[in-house]
């Protein structure tokens, strides 16, 4: 027979798709802050997972492969949350996941988005993965019928209303939590931003080059000559900050909607080695100039380690540090 949770059924029969939306949602669910079981103790309660954190639904065909990439260090109790709250959350949604904790070794600042590069492309080696989750460690999301799937033209921003910010959306650009985009979106905008260290402005630079990328193609799609290209997507860029992003980001960025996309932060207080970055908001005016060349294009790190644990892939990288 073949292996438990392989995907196929005993019979070898092809199985049926799963129904959408899933049977198995609850919809609002209460998250519970005080003390997370152990690892072993969440391993018990999600007997289907596999080593490296990794699910399918045992009786149907997914329609979503979803890998779940998570920037760590040293959060050990989130982490506990996290995997205590979200391998139930996955499976009742029905969908094929993985889950990749990309751990930077050393105590260099932290960079949260250059570790979200280095997870999408490891994650990409393991699946063709058809949506990648960009998901804090501290988030706890409270409803399941927010589902952990992507648009195919749009990246996704899914904690739009978070109990830290009141259940709203702190601005309308916000990207920061939990978000999602394809793989093809992703090599368009060119990844993530490797050079913010240090606490803040990623999130807003990968709205922001996302923007302009997805500008690009449009444009490539008329094709306009480049010279034309440049001052457009300068033209969006400057359009886009004039208009605090109402209008065109708006457009570009799906939400769910706010009674739906609740989450629960952990409070925590700021980490030591991930000071404010008192350089985002230079670094947030190039954007435009430099979201071409830096990203998935100008990656470097050494992979020091992949483990598949029992909940998650565990991956420990030397991403270097702020020069
Ligand atoms: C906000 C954003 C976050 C990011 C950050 C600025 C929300 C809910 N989240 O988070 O997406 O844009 O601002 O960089 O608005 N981490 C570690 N160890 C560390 C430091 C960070 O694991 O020592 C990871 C962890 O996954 C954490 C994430 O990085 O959730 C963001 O760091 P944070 O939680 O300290 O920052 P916060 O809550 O202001
Ligand atoms: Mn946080």
């Amino acid at each position: 027979p073949p292996p438990r949770n392989s995907g196929l059924p005993a019979s070898g029969q092809p199985l049926r798709d799963c129904p959408i939306p899933s049977p198995l949602l609850v919809g609002p669910v209460s998250v519970h802050l005080s003390s997370p079981l152990s690892l072993e103790e969440i391993r018990q309660r999600n007997p289907l997972v596999l080593p490296g954190g990794r699910y399918r639904p045992p009786d149907c065909e997914p329609h979503h492969h979803t890998a779940i990439v998570v920037p760590f260090r040293n959060r050990l109790s989130h982490l506990r949350s996290l995997l205590y709250h979200l391998h139930p959350f996955l499976q009742r949604q029905q969908i094929h996941y993985s889950i990749y904790i990309v751990q930077q070794w050393g105590n260099s600042t932290f960079n949260r988005a250059k570790l979200l590069n280095v997870g999408v492309r490891e994650a990409l080696k393991d699946e063709d993965w058809s949506c990648i989750f960009l998901h804090d460690v501290d988030l706890l999301p409270e409803n399941d019928h927010n589902t952990y799937t992507c648009h195919k033209q749009f990246p996704t921003h899914l904690s739009v209303a978070m109990d830290k910010f009141r259940y709203r959306l702190p601005y309308q650009q916000y990207f920061g939590g939990v978000s999602a985009v394809t793989p093809d979106q992703y090599m368009k905008m060119n990844g993530f931003p490797n050079q913010y260290w240090g606490w803040g402005g990623e999130d807003d630079d990968i709205a922001a080059s996302f923007i302009a990328a997805y500008f690009t193609f449009i444009s490539v799609f008329y094709h306009l000559s480049s010279s034309c290209l440049s001052i457009a997507a300068k033209f969006l860029y400057v359009t886009w900050s004039e208009l605090s992003g109402v209008r065109l980001s708006g457009m570009k960025i799906v939400r769910p909607p706010v009674a739906i996309g609740h989450y629960k932060m952990i409070k925590h207080k700021g980490d030591r080695g991930n000071e404010q970055n008192p350089r985002r908001f230079d670094l947030l005016k190039k954007t435009r100039l430099n979201w071409h060349s830096d990203g998935l294009s100008s990656l470097t790190y050494e992979l020091l380690s992949k483990e598949l644990e029992p909940l998650y892939t565990n991956l420990t990288v030397n991403i270097g540090e702020d020069p």
